[in-house]
């Protein structure tokens, strides 16, 4: 290399991940940057910090970014999302950056690309140039093929762009120093597709085992949290995933009878109310809140005994490789790696409340896991697992038997991963949304959810229960079944809000509202009519008259069995706050009839409020039939009602859909 060239660029791999497949794709597109010879770093937006975004520190940038909620950013980039659209941010900050993107979304969400498109629009005012075109997958067509044809055209560009004119060309590494760990093993050369070997970003560092500090961490840990230690909040005053408010259980309720015999598959939903008076949290109808979950004790027990770590001890999370360049300590003014773990924490509290032991493994968890594998035939079933010949089992095993973390180190006995790269390889453990069931005007100083609580089963690999609302009902049961009084259960839970955007119950009350929620999606209506009835009371009072019709559809499988917030709707519909309740019960006879059957049978009256120019729309539930359902009668509605061809009824949801004016919030 002559010594008169200009370095090479590094390139910063940064992503905003909420359900981890964001961050696994910005893992690998390093590790394999890594392998092409482009050296660069990878973290979360938050990891690295706002401040290091300069063309010093971070030549030539890609992101991997995902949206959650209603368009929102995902937890981990929150900070750095916020710094990067703040409207005061001088034009030419991030002049000389190169950049290109990747955002992944799903189009049957509204909002659906809304934080990666907002990043690139962001980069590009602050004067940052895309050296390749950023690019973008729908979960709807399968992310994998539209990544794959998009990182076929970065990698010749990438090289260009890390090194400017007059750079030596950087000779491709020897293997040794492109993938180390993969040092003494081999094989996988023949398995097309298989990702890179995830360089571990961390090293721990443990504190001594009878010292001060350590019995610190685990006393922190052990005790009970409670709201009186009134929990910090961030910069802007919020509390987040990071800093939630610790807030008390005040009552716990059963919504769903527990029936035994044929129905004992029917599913249990728990009513929830938290105190929040002096948190200064202020939700209205259509938020949610976010509540941090824990894995259960005996699962952590289980695992700490198979991975043979002492789950007492104490450690501290340190950068390694380019991340440790000054004197081990990250980039100034970026947080530490792996923020989710609060270290130091002990291994148990790691693995408790820090990562997901129970998400479908990823390919790259299970790269790793080959890595280090003794036996060869162990070995070989991952890495095919992980490569292109093997999606088919991969998609089989991994995205539909969902083994646990513990799972699958039972089925490969000889599998021995390192805590630090196992740690890292792991999808932080993600706050849950719950839709706030309630109004403030009708439940100051409180806040109401209601949650299915979660329990399948796959083929392979059995049982399931779903991590955060088993942990929540196992908490809450005693209180709900009439065992404890909830004062005396003394429960908290660390929770932060999330606002519901377009979601939410229109201020004029003359607009007429039309409501679709079988199942739990009627939890944030049953807020959204008790917001209205306080509404309607104080224009009353005022001299205020008349509101826009109001339909409620609502379904579920039998009137006795989870007729859910039953009183409440009633309530509704007697004292006028409700024109219509209008409930489905799906297994009451020997056909399923379910809300779009009952929409149907409504289909006149309906369109003519859908016609109104200031109605609205909501629909709240399962995302994977029922929405799409819903979606195709109100097209059907608007085709055969309103004598629209079948384009022009999809361009009236689509143009509705714009205005705010139909709002969907669905899960799968
Ligand atoms: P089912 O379980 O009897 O099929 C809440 O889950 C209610 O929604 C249940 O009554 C359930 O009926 C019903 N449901 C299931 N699939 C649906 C769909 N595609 N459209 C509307 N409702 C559906």
């Amino acid at each position: 290399k002559s010594p008169a060239a200009p370095p090479t660029k590094e390139l910063v791999v940064l992503y905003a991940s909420q359900t981890g497949t964001a961050s696994e794709i910005a893992k690998n597109i390093q590790a394999e940057a890594e392998q092409k010879g482009v050296k660069g770093r990878v973290a979360s937006m938050n990891e690295f910090g706002f401040d290091n975004m300069s063309a010093a520190k971070a030549p030539v940038v890609i992101y991997v970014a995902s949206s959650t909620g209603d368009g929102d950013s995902p937890d981990n980039a929150a900070k750095f999302y916020a710094t990067l659209r703040r409207k005061t941010q001088p034009g030419g900050l991030l002049d000389g950056i190169a950049f290109t993107g990747f955002g992944l979304g799903d189009s049957n969400y509204t909002r659906y690309q809304h934080v990666p498109r907002a990043i690139k629009q962001r980069l590009l005012d602050l004067g940052a140039k895309p050296f390749y075109p950023p690019g973008e997958a729908d979960e709807v067509d399968g992310i994998e093929e539209g990544l794959d044809k998009w990182l076929e055209g970065l990698w010749p560009v990438l090289r260009k762009a890390v090194q400017p004119e007059g750079a030596a060309e950087a000779a491709p590494p020897p293997a040794a120093a492109a993938a180390p760990a993969a040092e003494g093993t081999g094989g996988e050369e023949q398995l097309a597709g298989v990702p890179p070997l995830p360089r571990c970003r961390v090293r721990l560092v443990w504190q001594e085992s009878g010292g001060a500090a350590a019995d610190a961490v685990r006393a922190a840990e052990a005790a009970a949290p409670s709201a009186s230690e009134v929990a910090y909040r961030d910069a802007e005053g919020h509390y987040s995933a990071v800093q939630p408010f610790w807030a008390p259980v005040t009552d716990a309720k059963y919504l769903t009878t527990d029936l035994s015999g044929p129905d004992r598959q029917a599913s249990t939903v728990l009513h929830l109310e938290l105190d929040i008076g002096g948190s200064g949290l202020q939700y209205a109808p259509g938020d949610s809140i976010g509540v941090l979950p824990q894995n259960d004790a005996a699962s952590v027990a289980d695992l700490l005994q198979r991975l043979e770590v002492d789950g007492d001890a104490v450690f501290d999370v340190a950068p390694v490789g380019e991340d440790a360049a000054a004197g081990g300590q990250p980039l100034a003014g970026a947080e530490h790696l792996l923020p989710h773990l609060k270290a130091p924490c002990s291994v148990r509290g790691a693995l408790t409340s820090g990562v997901d032991l129970r998400a479908p493994p990823r390919k790259s968890l299970l790269r790793l896991l080959a890595e280090h594998c003794s036996e060869a035939a162990e070995r070989a079933a991952l890495l095919r697992l992980c490569s292109r010949d093997g999606r088919a089992e991969y998609t089989a095993q991994m995205l539909e038997g969902q083994p646990s973390l513990l799972q699958l180190l039972q089925q490969y006995p000889s599998c021995r991963p390192p805590l630090d790269a196992l740690l890292d390889a792991l999808p932080p453990l993600a706050a849950r949304m719950y839709s706030v069931s309630c109004s403030p005007l009708e439940c100051p100083g409180k806040v109401q959810v209601a949650f299915t609580v979660v329990r399948y089963s796959t083929a392979q690999y059995g049982e399931h229960s779903g991590v955060a609302t088993t942990w929540l009902h196992r908490l809450a049961a005693p209180v709900a079944s009439g065992t404890q009084p909830a004062a005396a259960a003394g429960l908290c839970l660390p929770i932060f809000l999330r606002r519901g955007g377009a979601f939410g119950p229109p201020e004029d009350l003359q607009a007429p509202l039309l409501m679709i929620g079988p199942g739990t999606g009627v939890t944030p209506f049953r807020g959204f009519l008790q917001h209205r009835r306080a509404q309607l009371a104080a224009a009353a009072s005022g001299g205020g008259s008349g509101r826009g019709a109001t339909w409620l559809f609502f379904g579920c499988r039998r009137e006795d069995q989870d007729y859910l917030y039953r009183q409440d709707l009633e309530g509704f519909e007697a004292d006028g706050t409700l024109d219509h309740l209008c409930v489905a019960f799906s297994r009451a006879q020997d056909s399923k009839v379910y809300v779009q059957h009952l929409m149907q049978q409504r289909a006149a009256e309906l369109h003519e409020l859908i016609a109104r120019p200031d109605a609205r729309i909501f629909l709240c539930g399962d995302g994977a039939n029922m929405a799409k359902d819903v979606h195709a009668c109100l097209l059907d509605i608007l085709h055969k009602q309103g004598g629209r061809t079948e384009a022009e009824a999809a361009e009236q949801l689509a143009e509705m859909t714009r205005q705010g004016r139909y709002v969907r919030d669905i899960w799968s």
